[in-house]
């Protein structure tokens, strides 16, 4: 009895936890006949070695050209091992890192020895998938000959334009990056998501105790989904409400940044170089696509993997709704909630399950007005608006190569400020000027007008309006006048009618004073003949 019931629990354990996201979707017959159920979906974990493309840093680094000899760190005097890229059977090329090893055979990359010590001995390893993916448990990478006392993980969710650090590895945290250091087991649920620094994959403790260094995702994931993983939906509804927490376990490439190799102890022995070298086996990175709970099959096409989107949706990762059924607009899968999720699938331009109201994606929610009898979009995204978000709102103009349901379907009408009387424009994007301006967003001035925060009409110029008795033109707006003229553009004398201009006119002046110092001297000369 008590047997029967464990069997039965586990039973139904294995199948909840088999058959989780594992279907989009299934025929289910009803009254009306069989009609297709949807569910969130998500494809399953792969080993993503087989589909990564490897790039070691700097050119050179891989040992062979020429061939070299290297030691063991272990029996320094044994150094009868040879490296030679020209001769296959001791050649150690990067792809050796992520190949299937038959027969027990160990096949690794090998790198350069430290001959060129003190400078440092650096090599990177870029992996790359071209595909967004989701770790489902440990990244490992296995090093023969002793694993690096200081690396960096790095990764990119953007194909790799943009880079961040994962993880940084170290015999002393402290010492190499500064930090202090942590183990995955020190975080707690709100800082799972640290980048922190860890010891534990870079001491010393023999090359063929240790072989593995670890970026950890069980341990992670057994903060919310316990020791064995067994409550995965608590897992998951986290994912749905934690920020970051999903995006932390995403990317499209990795990077490893081998700084230091190992050492074997504490210092480096100068005399005999050849024994430090990086050597790797082999990489495992466990991870499923991202497919946005919309496919449960990712296949390679053309090279690159592609999930198999369901839901009526497309793209590499299932991004987008497909065309013709953006009714609503595009939602990722949700596993929301727990077990089984929502499918968030998109739905057919106009079709019932639209409710017959057609907001070509620019809004997933209608809503119906009692006394006018329609059915009206509520909302309207991407600077839509309309009874079916299909006209733009004021300001905004319709993209001629769009169509109604893209997102960049309206485009801001940027009227310049100054120059238009008001910031709406019309259907091809030209807005309405004030007098003087012109061009589509009102930003140049016409002919006989010059642009100061406006358009303003030239006060002089070259031919029509010419500054006169000797002024310049400044820039179409002002005359600038010599000193005895004045006016708009130096018409003026500036000793008209009576004015007192003794100051202004020193010429008048002199005049006046010759003519009086004349007069004076026939005076003088008058009066002194007598
Ligand atoms: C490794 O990558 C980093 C980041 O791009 C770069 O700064 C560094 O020079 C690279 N190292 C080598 C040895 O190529
Ligand atoms: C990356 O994948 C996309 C989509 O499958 C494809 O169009 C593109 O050519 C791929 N790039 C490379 C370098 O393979
Ligand atoms: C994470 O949080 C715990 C407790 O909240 C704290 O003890 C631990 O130091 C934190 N870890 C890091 C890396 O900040
Ligand atoms: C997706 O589109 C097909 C037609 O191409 C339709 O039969 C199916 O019902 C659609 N699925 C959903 C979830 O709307
Ligand atoms: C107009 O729409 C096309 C097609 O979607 C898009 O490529 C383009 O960027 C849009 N133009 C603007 C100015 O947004
Ligand atoms: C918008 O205004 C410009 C300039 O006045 C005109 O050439 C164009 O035909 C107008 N477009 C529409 C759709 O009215
Ligand atoms: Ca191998």
């Amino acid at each position: 009895m008590l047997l029967q019931a464990v069997f039965l629990l586990l039973l139904h354990c294995l199948g909840s936890t088999l058959g989780q996201y594992e279907l989009c979707k299934s025929l289910v017959s009803t009254d009306e006949g069989s009609v297709w159920e949807q569910y969130a979906c998500q494809p399953k974990s792969a080993s993503m070695k087989d589909y990564m493309r490897i790039k070691v840093d700097p050119p050179g680094i891989t040992c062979g050209n020429p061939p070299e000899r290297f030691c063991t760190l272990e029996n320094p005097y044994l150094c009868s091992d040879e490296c030679d890229a020209s001769n296959p059977d001791l050649a150690h090329p990067p792809q050796l890192m992520q190949d299937r090893e038959r027969n027990g055979l160990l096949t690794y990359w090998q790198t350069v020895t430290w001959s060129r010590h003190p400078e440092p001995l650096l090599a990177n390893i870029t992996m790359s998938w071209n595909k967004s993916l989701e770790l489902t448990d440990d990244i490992q990478i296995t090093f023969e000959y002793g694993r690096p006392t200081i690396m960096v993980l790095d990764k990119s969710m953007d194909h790799g334009r943009s880079w961040q650090p994962y993880q940084f590895y170290a015999d002393d945290c402290m010492d190499a990056f500064n930090m202090p250091p942590k183990r995955v087991r020190d975080l707690s649920p709100a800082n799972i998501t640290r980048v922190i620094c860890t010891e534990q994959y870079s001491r010393w403790v023999g090359s063929k105790n240790e072989k593995n260094v670890k970026f950890e995702v069980r341990a992670r994931f057994a903060v919310f989904a316990g020791p064995r993983l067994q409550n995965m939906d608590s897992l998951y509804t986290r994912m749905e409400s934690m920020k970051g927490l999903r995006d932390f376990f995403t990317f499209t490439n990795l990077r490893m940044r081998l700084l230091r190799p190992a050492l074997g102890g504490t210092y480096v022995q100068r005399d005999n170089l050849l024994k430090y070298f990086y050597a790797i086996s082999n990489i495992e990175v466990p991870a499923r696509c991202k497919c946005n709970l919309h496919a449960s099959q990712c296949l390679l096409q053309d090279g690159n993997l592609q999930c198999q989107c369901e839901h009526n949706t497309t793209g590499q990762d299932c991004q987008r709704c497909r065309k013709g059924f953006k009714a609503k607009s595009w939602k990722a899968g949700s596993y929301l909630p727990a077990p089984n999720g929502t499918p968030n699938t998109c739905t057919i331009a106009g079709s019932p399950s639209g409710s017959n109201c057609e907001c070509y994606g620019h809004s997933n929610r209608c809503s119906y007005i009692d006394y006018l009898n329609i059915v009206t979009c509520v909302s309207c995204k991407h600077n839509t608006r309309g009874q079916n978000c299909q006209h733009c709102r004021l300001g905004y103009f319709r993209n001629a190569s769009a169509e109604l349901d893209d997102e960049s379907v309206c485009i801001e009408c940027n009227c310049n400020q100054m120059g238009s009387v008001h910031d709406r424009c019309n259907g091809t994007g030209f807005c309405q000027c004030k007098e003087g301006a012109t061009g589509a967003k009102c930003d140049d001035c016409v002919p006989g007008y010059y642009w100061k925060q406006g358009c303003y009409s030239n006060v002089c110029d070259e031919e029509m309006l010419l500054c006169q008795n000797g002024g310049t033109c400044y820039q179409n707006q002002k005359c600038i006048c010599p000193p005895e003229f004045k006016g708009v553009l130096c018409q003026h004398s500036r000793c008209e009618a009576g004015k007192d201009c003794n100051a202004a006119s020193s010429l008048h002046f002199s005049m006046a004073t010759l003519l009086l110092c004349t007069l004076l001297s026939h005076l003088l000369a008058m009066l002194t003949a007598h």
